[in-house]
């Protein structure tokens, strides 16, 4: 396994959307192997593909309080709002490193996209996971949590996070 290094706001190849990947292969095994272990480094319960520089659409989320639940999602669709009713939860992101911001998503939506095996897989989420599943979704479409808050924000915040560039 290796870790990919991510990419962080406002660097605008976050901005690409994500290719289909189609047929699961033993790259994109590998690309999950290399995303899990660079989202559980960083401390993050989600990493999308546009993240790591591979524009490819793939994420992976571990929302367990132990780690221990690895999950890899690969062409992923909202099919369905379940529930429209919007709540509102305090986000992260590791290419916005140090900021939280309220993001409004429906609570409850069915999910269709492939697992690792190939194999297509229809799930219905809610609570954390489906904000997570939404968020990197957004990912894979070039969009990111700071494009639900004011420009004013924005902008404060890209301005920092230049200055603060490792
Ligand atoms: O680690 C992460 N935490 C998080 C918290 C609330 C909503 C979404 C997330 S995802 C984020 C990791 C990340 O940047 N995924 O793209
Ligand atoms: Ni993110």
């Amino acid at each position: 396994m290796s870790l990919l290094k991510i990419l962080i706001f406002p660097d605008p190849r976050l901005r690409t959307v994500a290719e289909p990947v189609g047929v699961v292969d033993e790259s994109i095994k590998k690309l999950s192997e290399d995303m899990l272990e660079t989202m559980y480094e960083g401390s993050g319960i989600g990493l999308a593909a546009t993240q790591v520089n591979i524009h490819k659409r793939v994420f992976v989320i571990d929302i367990s309080p132990d780690k221990t639940e690895p999950r890899v999602f690969i062409d992923p669709e909202i099919v369905e709002i379940l529930n429209p009713e919007k709540k509102s939860y305090s986000e992260g992101c590791l290419s916005i490193p140090g900021f939280y911001e309220e993001v409004k998503r429906p609570s409850k939506v069915k999910v269709s996209f492939t697992d690792l095996n190939g194999q297509r897989q229809m799930d219905e989420i809610e609570d954390l996971m489906a904000v997570v599943v939404q968020h990197e979704i957004d990912h894979l479409n070039g969009k990111l949590m700071v494009d639900f808050i004011s420009s004013v924000k924005r902008e404060m915040i890209r301005k920092k996070l230049l200055k603060t560039k490792v």
